[in-house]
């Protein structure tokens, strides 16, 4: 196995691969801006390298900075976790040209899967199910006015290099069309460096259901069942189930065996998530992501797996570890993501962390780096804790849930707990009947 390991991440996903790193026998090296070096990431790593200034570009994202202290170091892996360098494709080549083992699938699929219109097409290549729409960017007005009248109004106009639900126009006539394609390409060109464009029709009322897989260098594949990540707000996912409420076991099984063989087609290697939009029975993929995710807890919880442990171990070149055994649902878990941000405005909340508590007891996890004392800024992403509850079924799990929400103590900041105890009073969210605009409406 590796013997260290360098993980090009802060906060708790940090900590989290930390922990996987440790219960494998293998030492860490972490790295950090200048604002981060009271970090637990920092202080729980067996060596740590600053790699520059609070910014994230000149730190996290320095790719020269990041590999001079790997090998330094002389880690025999890098781990890019999640978010800033994850799924940047020169990086992965980067660092096999240094001789290091990337954590994560080859480079040629995540460049693939960064591409929205390569992605779909490959998708569509591989057996997955897509969205109508243009087969690739549409150039011309003549053009997007011809894929309209074929697939029907309402449609959206997405940017290419859109990302993160950025970029994308809803069109609901052809009048409105004239006047918003030439907008939409102006802005992409604005906003992502290119005009480039495609068409899809639109989806009213959709459920985000993802599909997680793990594959070794052996080509076994397997899916480890579905997310339900339908409780967002402006495009961040604030609340993850595993199963989803609303899946029947038929459907389940159904998608399972379009992304294993999807992916057996794709030679596709270490972890993925093939997102889709679900609506009326039926999937449409709509992105794939080519790394670990900030919900993986609730897969690990109910399957009984370590999925940062079979990240790494498939990296090196062994088989998936439950190769030979038969993976089965055990119950129930959600994820509420904790945001230092104001639960009403969503506005980012800086400041020093004071009376932490965390709930305990059976079926409570918590993935969080904080402590007294911290000092929350806002040169991050505002995740400062994952709240993770597991049930023999969703009752029991909401039930739980209510119970860790009133133990949550975290004082100094705005948190995202008062909006999560509102959400779970919320009829429809008990029922579970509600799409990806609900919360916004709400
Ligand atoms: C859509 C859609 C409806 N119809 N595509 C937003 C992020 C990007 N990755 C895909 N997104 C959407 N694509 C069609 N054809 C609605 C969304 C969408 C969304 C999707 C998943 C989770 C949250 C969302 C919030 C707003 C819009």
């Amino acid at each position: 196995m590796f013997k260290k390991i360098l993980i090009a991440n802060r906060g708790e996903i940090a900590l989290r691969i930390h922990r996987a790193c440790k219960d494998m026998g293998i030492k860490t090296v972490a790295v950090h801006s200048t604002a981060d070096e009271n970090s637990m990431h920092v202080r729980l790593a067996d060596e740590s390298v600053c790699i520059g200034p609070a910014i994230v570009k000149d730190s996290y994202l320095n790719i020269p900075s990041i590999i001079s202290a790997a090998t330094i170091a002389n880690v025999d892996a890098i781990h890019p976790g999640v978010g800033l360098l994850s799924e940047n494709a020169e990086f992965a080549k980067i660092v096999n040209d240094h001789e290091f083992i990337f954590i994560g699938p080859k480079q040629e699929h995540i460049h693939i899967m960064g591409n929205k219109i390569l992605a779909k097409r490959k998708a569509e290549e591989i057996g997955i199910p897509i969205l109508p729409g243009s087969k690739g960017d549409v150039k011309t007005y003549q053009e997007a006015v011809k894929i309209a009248k074929e697939i029907g109004f309402p449609i959206l106009i997405k940017a290419t290099n859109g990302g993160g639900g950025r970029g994308i126009k809803k069109v609901s006539s052809i009048e409105e069309l004239k006047q918003k394609f030439f907008i939409a390409k102006a802005e992409s060109e604005q906003s992502f460096g290119s005009d480039s464009v495609y068409i899809e029709k639109y989806l009213t009322h959709p459920r985000h259901i993802e599909i997680q897989v793990l594959s070794d260098k052996f080509g076994n594949v397997f899916s480890l069942g579905e997310r339900d990540c339908s409780i967002q707000r402006r495009n961040q996912k604030l609340i993850e189930e595993c199963p989803s409420p609303i899946l029947n076991d038929d459907e389940r099984k159904n998608i399972s065996e379009i992304c294993v063989k999807a992916m057996k087609k794709l030679d596709y290697e270490n972890i993925g998530t093939i997102e889709f939009l679900y609506q009326d029975g039926e999937f449409f993929f709509i992105e794939m992501n080519t790394r670990l995710q900030v919900e993986h807890p609730i897969t690990e919880m109910v399957y009984g797996i370590d999925l940062v442990k079979e990240q790494i171990s498939v990296a090196y070149g062994n088989e998936v570890s439950f190769i030979d055994k038969n993976l089965t649902v055990n119950g129930h878990s959600i994820e509420c993501r904790i945001n230092a941000e104001n639960p009403e405005s969503f506005f980012p909340s800086s400041g020093n962390v004071r009376n932490y508590h965390v709930p305990g007891g059976p079926g409570i996890r918590i993935d969080s780096g904080l402590y007294n004392g911290l000092k929350i800024t806002n040169y991050y992403d505002g995740l400062i804790a994952k709240l993770i509850i597991h049930g023999k079924n969703r009752e029991e799990c909401l039930l739980r849930l209510n119970r860790a929400l009133l133990e949550f103590v975290i004082d100094g900041i705005d948190t995202t707990i008062p909006l999560y105890q509102r959400i779970i009073k919320e009829e429809q969210f008990l029922s579970a009947n509600y799409d990806i605009n609900w919360l916004e409406n709400l």
